[in-house]
């Protein structure tokens, strides 16, 4: 059971606000899992369904000159960040509303304007960006955290390891949070790793670290917010772990037929969802209210899905815009004339 009286701090505004979010997204997720089976999104496409709260809280924490790297795992990670579901469905349908105009798909959806610097395929090959992001931040006199997501299986990569050890070092503005959803692809935690704690891994270069549950959607925002407090006000990065779940197969090619009887209906027990309606109705809020919510979701991940539909595919003459920087400071230029 939540305690409603736990959510002190938070507003029922907030948590409305939160609650449609984590809705969205999910919705989003569902929508993108039917346009697959129906291949009108083709590639990878790993959904986010069961660990929304993570993404939202997390993302409540932070102030918009804040950065954000990111896995493949994506979706609900720049929804959360401010990425309207028009833009995210459009880039996994490959088209040109898309937003990195269909040419990155699902794992590299990214864009500067909310400081949302990618959707990475590499598993870990993307921390050490985010220990670059916090040691920009601190070279340029910047008041900018910058928070990583990463997952469990990354945790055991050695550019992981890498890069806790220079942040720390520097005491870099960086927060590291793993959300374990305790699988790897089809491999279960406690077959690669003989520690369960990812967060345990600071321990090796003195972090600052600690776990929490990653269920409801207040307690990831507060831990999250008092890990971005510590690193902003310079006392050196931290490294969360986030316990999660994810609902659905690794990739949308993955059945998961590796789960164990009944840990999928257990963890449902403490969907995040559900919390945040048990934690509203403490405050107030009604089933109409709620109903209203749903509604409006339902039409925005709709019109999310039928914008990418209708949108026109990326013109083929652009393939290579974005791929290759111009050779020498003349092309530079002479591509800048040409518009
Ligand atoms: C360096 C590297 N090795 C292997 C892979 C293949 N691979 C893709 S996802 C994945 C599992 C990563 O699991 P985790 O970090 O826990 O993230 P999750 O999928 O659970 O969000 C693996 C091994 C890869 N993309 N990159
Ligand atoms: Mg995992």
């Amino acid at each position: 059971m939540t305690d409603a009286a736990a959510s002190d701090g938070v507003t029922k505004e907030q948590l409305l606000d939160w609650y449609r979010m984590m809705a969205l997204i999910r919705r989003v997720e569902e929508l993108a899992a039917k346009a697959y089976t129906q291949r009108k999104i083709l590639g990878f496409c790993h959904l986010y369904i069961g660990q929304e709260a993570v993404a939202v809280g997390a993302s409540a924490a932070l102030e918009p000159q804040d950065t954000v790297v990111a896995a493949y795992r994506d979706h609900g990670q720049i929804m959360a960040r401010g990425a309207s579901a028009r833009s995210v469905m459009a880039e996994l349908f490959g088209k040109d509303t898309g937003i990195t105009r269909g040419v990155g798909g699902s794992m590299h959806l990214a864009d500067n304007e909310i400081n949302f610097f990618g959707g990475y395929g590499i598993v870990g090959g993307h921390v050490p960006l985010a220990a670059g992001a916090a040691f920009a931040a601190r070279y340029r006199g910047e008041d900018a955290v910058a928070l990583c997501y990463l997952g469990d299986g990354a945790a055991q990569q050695g550019a992981f390891f890498e890069a806790l050890l220079l942040s720390q070092l520097w005491k870099l503005p960086a927060v590291f949070l793993v959300e374990n959803n305790y699988y790897a692809m089809g491999t279960s935690i406690e077959r690669y790793s003989a520690i369960q704690d990812m967060s345990r891994r600071g321990d090796g270069v003195g972090m600052e670290r600690w776990q929490f549950q990653g269920f409801d959607v207040v307690d990831v925002y507060d831990n999250v917010k008092r890990a971005v407090d510590h690193a902003r006000s310079r006392k050196g990065p931290v490294l969360l772990e986030a316990v999660t779940y994810r609902y659905r197969g690794h990739s949308m090619s993955d059945p998961a037929k590796y789960r164990k009887e009944g840990e999928l209906d257990e963890v449902k027990k403490k969907d995040a969802l559900e919390l945040a309606i048990e934690r509203l109705k403490g405050m107030g809020v009604t089933d109409d209210d709620l109903k209203a919510i749903q509604q409006s979701v339902e039409e925005e991940a709709q019109d999310a899905y039928d914008f990418a539909e209708s949108s026109p595919d990326p013109d083929p003459a652009d393939l290579y815009d974005y791929t290759y920087a111009p050779a020498t400071v003349d092309d530079a230029a002479a591509s800048a004339e040409e518009g």
